[in-house]
């Protein structure tokens, strides 16, 4: 019993999960050799060239470089050119660039029952000392439209006023229950060299709770439960999702009906997260197995 009592000390009773929605580190794709030239992004990922000039945002490796990239960043990232090298790369180096050049991630779901969504990436310039203004914007469309985006009020605008990259967040407020395509844009920027983006990620607290469900007279007993967990309603409980502290999913069931009982005859004792969803609402609760 003393154990018991311990478990419950040591987990907050109200569950505020940090959950990922997207990330990546650009590591699962192989980039080819010709740095700031080529338009090989990601499969799942869109670009528009806006200004027409066959120069897009395209993958590199920091081994592509002469120059001391992997100060900056890791293995692979994800570029766009306002110079390129004379002598670079595949196409011989085309000297200075004015991209306007988009880039596209693939569409995200906002859930309903999220706050504090925020994008945070790496974002930084070339090696050159002299030579990192890049200038760029990071939009927010449900549409992943060129119009649209190029149409949309940026989130953020801003000029790189340092050699090298940082991380930074940008919070997407106000996107909850919505998909949205997350898009960058590099332009207003000639004769620098080139704009950088790595270790993209989006996440989310996850804010569902039972008061969410009470709405539809939800109950459940007996807690804490020995064999058999009772849970109703007065509207169909639409799913029944059961984790352990692990996250790992120990039963799920998609009921559409007023009542449900599920057997922890089988569980081992201790802590489960059960996750309820009815008409649209979820909320998540925790069980003592004993
Ligand atoms: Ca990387
Ligand atoms: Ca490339
Ligand atoms: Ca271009």
């Amino acid at each position: 019993m003393k154990k018991l009592l311990l478990l419950f000390l040591l987990v907050p009773f109200f569950v505020q999960a940090q959950v990922t929605l997207f990330e990546d580190d650009f590591e699962a794709y192989t980039a080819t050799d010709n740095v700031g030239e080529d338009t090989d992004i990601p499969a799942t990922y869109m670009s528009y060239d806006v200004d027409g000039d066959g120069y897009n945002w395209g993958l590199a490796h920091v081994d592509n470089f002469t120059q001391p990239f992997s100060d900056y960043y890791v293995g692979n990232f994800i570029t766009s050119a306002s110079y390129i090298t004379n002598g670079a790369g595949g196409n011989g180096g085309q000297g200075a660039l004015s991209p306007d050049n988009i880039l596209v991630l693939p569409m995200i779901s906002i859930p309903e029952y999220s706050a504090d969504v925020l994008l945070s990436l790496l974002v930084g310039s070339g090696t050159d000392i002299d030579f990192f203004s890049e200038h760029y914007s990071v939009i927010v469309t449900t549409s992943s439209d060129q119009a649209d985006i190029l149409a949309a009020t940026p989130l953020l605008e801003t000029t790189l006023s340092f050699q090298g990259a940082e991380f930074i967040n940008v919070p997407l407020d106000g996107y909850e229950g919505q998909d949205i395509y997350i898009s960058f844009r590099h332009f207003n920027t000639t004769d620098e060299f080139l704009l950088c983006i790595d270790n993209l990620k989006v996440q989310y607290t996850d804010t569902s709770s039972v008061e969410d469900l009470e709405a539809h007279g939800f109950s459940y007993y007996p807690n804490p439960v020995n064999d058999v967990l009772n849970l109703s309603a007065n509207t169909a409980i639409d799913q029944v999702e059961i984790l352990n502290l692990l996250g790992q999913k120990v039963f799920v069931d998609t009921p559409k009906a007023l009542q449900q009982s599920v057997d922890f005859s089988d569980l081992q004792s201790g802590i489960y997260l059960v996750k309820v969803a009815i008409d649209g609402s979820e909320g998540t609760f925790k069980i003592v197995k004993k």
